[in-house]
């Protein structure tokens, strides 16, 4: 008889609850969960094709281990030994700089990428970090990090109750959304014209998002904060600016207007190119909308003036009165992240405390950018990477360059990858470890609750049980962490009590605590879960701002003993909310915490205490932005896209999920066809600073002139890889187009859009 089991979808940052059909052990459908709590019933293609990703006959079964040049499979206590003898021996010969760790982008679907990268990285105490952030939303990071003192104090556009949207470089009916976690994104959008609000979306590409806005402006790729820094000199320049009760908590408001004095419309509309009048009238409609949101993505992240832009988005959202405000752009409350804290003076945020050995790139966030990854291997001398850690990531296809870093990567003397494929990356690996297919494994959205539009929390266990022979993938993490810190052999949970134990330590330390005092052992004793991710995803509950506190047990026994009762817990001092495992457990489907609420100035971890409006680094930075003005634009350049049926670079073993309009071919637009000689179904041989690469041609005047898009994540051809459907028709690698030089200095951050290429036609 088929069941079924819900299970929260890992494939996109809207995080949907799924239902899944189970026969046996086997997914054999996929729907949306109608009583999710958050997603309501929505799903797309990616969540519909679960069964066929879960089942993939290409997943690994078991470990691989390198003998002779081989890979073969092993045992698990075979892959840890290899692990254990090669790993703390390099560390010993070489120091701890030896070893890299490379973060790919689904450790922010998984628990395990949640719990124990930190654990890995504090025992190996390297500094050579670097994940799939550094190719995607660090521009972001820094800028909240400058702002607001907290790099994770991101504000999301609150789509539920926004008047005006202005959406920058984000296709979301594609993507889904991000740094934006909201199931059915596009009928959010929908919503919200049919409510009688406003989007604008600003893409060189006219995409599905563009055909839902209302005004559509397509300018020259990587001007936005062009653009944006124009929309913010008209706010100040016709006294539109009106920051409400921000203006209290906000250091720079003054000297921002002279920093941007001279970014009036018509000075940038040429490097936009788009028409000064336009641009002051976005200001204008900005500035009137009752409330409003600018959200910028990808586009405007992975761009040459990345942190200006990402920074800019919120310096309109400031001076408009819209952060921090129903309808603008607010900041999350997760149920597993810290409880907020009182306001006051922070550590504030600090950038380049180390540098790369190679090219001297500054620490960010403690990563260095991936696209300087093959030189720290390549490079000899004292700290040259030796041995690589990779985490879901696949950087041969996702980073520049990525025939070099393939070749680095085979000088390596030793590498681990966790990954439940061999692909372009993991066949360099001497040890692969493979989690297993997501239906065996629990979830909670340990990162994207705190980007979504709607607190809420959700947690569903292994929708199958796991296989014989298989590790569940935090298993696999916590193995890893003893075997690289000379405790191999010992129990995984001991990895994870220690945190729980620590944890406790500090929190019954802290005077202002309603736990101080109490015995850490006895609340350990008290926390449910069936293993030691669901008892640390316990502990974070109750310890979260919705959190119980562990206030029922100790009321019990403070009762019995004295009748003393214990503070009130949760957020909005509701028994309801006092979260826990428990509670949890008891509603599959999740709880919903309600909608976003103003949480300034508690957020602010800055020196001062208060928002930095222009921060040091920003203003040394716009003297490069306003020399921009001057520049002559690329006649051509290059921009990305996303198909929804893809994901990055690992959904094309899918059948489902590839073939018609999801290929690796280069948009062009018409004129632009003409004027190079280019035809339609015919080929071009495109060349940039890292290569060049003949690509299909797809004429369409979807995209601007002087503008072309091929997506990344394609490539599949590359001898020892295991992925049957995807070499099939393996498309071509994007990122071969750079050659890892192009970067937003103050994020470390790739340009992968916006740079410039040359385009021939091919017989
Ligand atoms: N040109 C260009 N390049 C880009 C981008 C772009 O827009 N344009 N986008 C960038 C962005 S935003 C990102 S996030 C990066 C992504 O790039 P990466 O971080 O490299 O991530 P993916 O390409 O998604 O590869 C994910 C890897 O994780 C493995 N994997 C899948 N599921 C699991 C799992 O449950 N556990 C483990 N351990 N492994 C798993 C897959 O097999 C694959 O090897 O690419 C970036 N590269
Ligand atoms: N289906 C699908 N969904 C995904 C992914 C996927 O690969 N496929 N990847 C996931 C990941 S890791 C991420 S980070 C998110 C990303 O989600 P989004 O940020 O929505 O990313 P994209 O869909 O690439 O949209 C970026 C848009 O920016 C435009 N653009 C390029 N250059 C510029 C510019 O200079 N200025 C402006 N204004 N626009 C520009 C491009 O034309 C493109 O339409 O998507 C996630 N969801
Ligand atoms: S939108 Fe994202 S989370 Fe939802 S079903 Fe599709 S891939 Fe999964
Ligand atoms: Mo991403």
């Amino acid at each position: 008889m088929p069941r079924t089991a819900l299970r929260i979808c890992p494939l996109c940052e809207a995080t949907c609850g799924l239902t899944l059909t189970i026969d046996g052990t086997t997914v054999t459908g996929a729907r949306g969960d109608r009583d999710d709590v958050f997603s309501r019933g929505f799903i797309c293609p990616k969540g519909a094709s679960f069964g066929a990703l879960d089942a993939d006959p290409d997943r690994l079964r078991a470990p691989l281990v390198r003998r002779d040049g081989h890979l073969r499979e092993a045992t698990w206590a075979e892959a840890f030994d290899a692990i254990a003898e090669a790993v703390p021996a390099l560390v010993r010969q070489h120091g701890a700089q030896s070893v890299g760790v490379v973060l790919g982008n689904p450790n922010v679907h998984t628990m395990a990428g949640a719990l124990y990268p930190p654990l890995l990285l504090k025992a190996l105490g390297t500094r050579n970090l670097f994940t799939a952030s550094t190719l995607d939303q660090m521009p972001k990071h820094v800028s909240s990090g400058l702002l607001f003192g907290d790099p994770f104090a991101i504000p999301v556009p609150d789509l539920d109750r926004t008047d005006f949207l202005l959406l920058l470089g984000a296709n979301p009916v594609e993507s889904n959304g991000s740094l934006c976690t909201a199931p059915d994104f596009p009928g959010l959008l929908k919503a919200l014209r049919a409510r009688g609000g406003k989007l604008v979306v600003v893409d060189p590409r006219r995409t599905r998002t563009a055909r839902l806005a209302d005004r559509h402006l397509a300018p020259r790729p990587g001007s936005d904060a062009l653009l944006l820094a124009a929309l913010a000199q008209t706010l100040l320049a016709e006294g539109l600016a009106a920051p409400g009760a921000l203006a209290e908590h906000t250091d720079g408001l003054r000297e921002l207007g002279a920093a941007l004095a001279s970014f009036t419309p018509e000075a940038v509309a040429p490097a936009c190119d788009l028409p000064a009048d336009e641009i002051r009238a976005l200001a204008r409609e900005l500035a009137a909308a009752p409330t409003a949101a600018v959200y910028g993505r990808i586009g405007s992240c992975t761009v040459e003036y990345g942190t200006l832009a990402s920074w800019l988005v919120d310096v309109l959202n400031i001076l408009t009165g819209n952060l921090d405000r129903p309808g603008g752009a607010l900041f999350p409350l997760p149920a597993a992240g810290p409880r907020p804290r009182p306001a006051g003076a922070g550590k504030g945020f600090a950038m380049g405390r180390w540098h790369s050995r190679v090219s001297g790139h500054p620490e960010v966030k403690s990563e260095l950018p991936t696209a300087a990854l093959a030189e720290e291997i390549e490079t000899p001398g004292e700290g040259r990477i030796r041995a690589l850690i990779s985490i879901a990531a696949n950087p041969v296809l996702s980073a520049p360059d990525g025939r070099r870093l393939d070749g680095a990567l085979a000088g390596l003397d030793f590498m681990v990858s966790v990954d439940p494929y061999l692909n372009e990356t993991s066949r360099h690996a001497h040890v692969v470890l493979p989690p297993p297919p997501p239906a065996q494994s629990a979830h909670h959205d340990f990162a994207f609750n705190g980007f979504a539009i709607r607190n809420q929390v959700r947690y569903t266990r292994p929708a199958v049980a796991l296989e014989a022979d298989r590790l569940d993938e935090c298993e696999i993490h916590a193995r890893l962490v003893l075997a690289v810190s000379g405790m191999h052999g010992a129990a995984p949970s001991d990895v994870d009590e220690s945190v729980i134990r620590a944890t406790l330590a500090k929190e019954t330390a802290d005077p202002h605590s309603p736990l101080h005092g109490e015995e850490p052992e006895r609340l350990a004793g008290l926390l449910s879960g069936d293993n030691g991710p669901e008892r640390r995803l316990d502990l974070m509950l109750r310890l979260g701002p919705y959190g119980d506190r562990f206030a029922p047990a100790l009321r019990a026994d403070a009762d019995a003993a004295a009748g003393t009762g214990m503070p009130e817990a949760g957020a909005d001092g509701t028994p309801e909310a006092a979260l826990s495992l428990d509670r949890l457990l008891a509603h599959p489907h999740g709880i919903d915490l309600g909608p976003l609420r103003p949480r300034l100035p508690g957020v602010l971890r800055t020196r001062s205490g208060r928002i930095e409006l222009l921060p040091d680094p920003i203003a040394a930075e716009l003297p490069r932005l306003r020399a921009a003005l001057a520049e002559r634009p690329a006649a051509l350049v290059l921009v990305g896209r996303r198909h929804l049926r893809s994901n990055n670079s690992w959904l094309h073993n899918v059948p489902a999920l590839v073939g018609g309009s999801n290929r690796c071919t280069l948009h062009v637009h018409p004129h632009d066809a003409d004027r190079l000689g280019l035809t339609d179904g015919g080929r071009a041989r495109i060349t940039a600073d890292g290569g060049a690469l003949d690509v299909p041609v797809e004429v369409t005047d979807t995209v601007r002139t002087g503008v072309v898009s091929l997506p990344h994540g394609w490539g599949h051809d590359r001898a020892g890889s295991r992925l049957s459907v995807a070499a099939t028709d393996p498309g071509v690698n994007v990122n071969q187009l750079l050659d890892g030089t192009r970067l937003d200095p103050l994020s470390g951050t790739a340009v992968l859009n916006g740079f410039p290429v040359e385009l021939e036609p091919l017989p």
